[in-house]
């Protein structure tokens, strides 16, 4: 769809900008990761905060913040990791967001992408993430085989997104770190939390589950909790308050 072709295009443009041999030649391209899989395993807040400023389906959500600002309040608030969305025309974000993160905390950071091609796993690593996002409904079987092995090959964790039954099923693979269930239809918007709940069980206990998307209360949280999830995937619920970080806060402890 849209979204994918404009990233072809992005992808092409960027390739022949910055080459590979820049990228695996950045200072943070050797740097060592950070495990978020092993975070939600010892968390019970289990909360993945994410840098939101607008989104295809909200428009404008926060713009009067820095990068840095928001991340060390969700770094104080005591959240396992950061979701740094990068992708510029439908969410306002940027690579250069990556790499202000990176440089302000030091717990695990997300590159929230929608990722088709090696460079983009090359580009997250030199830019100071932890873990990308792989994205099933956008990507073949092959695809998300040949990319999470790259990514593991990288130190990168791999969180794998479905939002239904038959993605899961094309999708699971031992190559995968985390499988997190998009609690928002990405084509029509709609949200609802019974997404998470109907494949629950469908997820194998190697696999740690996160929920995503749509979570706005504790009572939310503690209700997915006995569903079998450890991590909570919550971005504009923050993002729309004044204060990222405190608002986080008030979701652990
Ligand atoms: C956060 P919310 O409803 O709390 O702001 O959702 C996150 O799950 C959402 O931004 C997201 C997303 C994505 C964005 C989930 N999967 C894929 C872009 C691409």
């Amino acid at each position: 769809d849209k979204i994918i072709f404009d990233k072809r295009n992005e992808i092409a443009l960027k390739k022949s900008i910055i080459p590979v041999s820049q990228l695996e030649n950045s200072i943070l391209f050797g740097s060592r990761t950070i495990s978020l899989s092993k975070m939600l395993r010892n968390s019970n807040s289990g909360i993945i905060a994410e840098h939101k400023r607008r989104s295809p389906s909200k428009a404008e959500i926060n713009y009067s913040f820095s990068v840095e600002e928001v991340v060390k309040g969700y770094q104080n608030a005591g959240v396992c990791g950061i979701s740094v969305l990068t992708d510029g025309k439908y969410f306002g974000g940027s690579l250069d967001d990556l790499l202000l993160a990176r440089a302000s905390v030091n717990i695990p950071l997300l590159r929230k992408e929608f990722i088709i091609d090696e460079y983009q796993i090359l580009e997250a690593k030199a830019h100071g993430a932890d873990l990308i996002l792989l994205i099933a409904a956008v990507l073949t079987r092959e695809e998300i085989k040949n990319l999470s092995e790259f990514a593991q090959s990288l130190g990168l964790e791999v969180l794998l997104e479905v939002h239904n039954l038959e993605e899961l099923q094309k999708s699971i693979m031992p190559t995968l770190d985390m499988i997190g269930v998009n609690n928002r239809n990405l084509k029509t918007f709609e949200v609802s939390l019974d997404f998470s709940k109907e494949l629950a069980s469908e997820i194998p206990n190697e696999f740690v589950k996160i929920s995503e998307s749509g979570i706005s209360s504790i009572e939310a949280i503690n209700e997915l909790k006995t569903y079998g999830y450890k991590g909570f995937l919550i971005g504009e619920n923050f993002m729309k308050t004044d204060n990222p970080g405190k608002s986080a806060s008030e979701f652990i402890n």
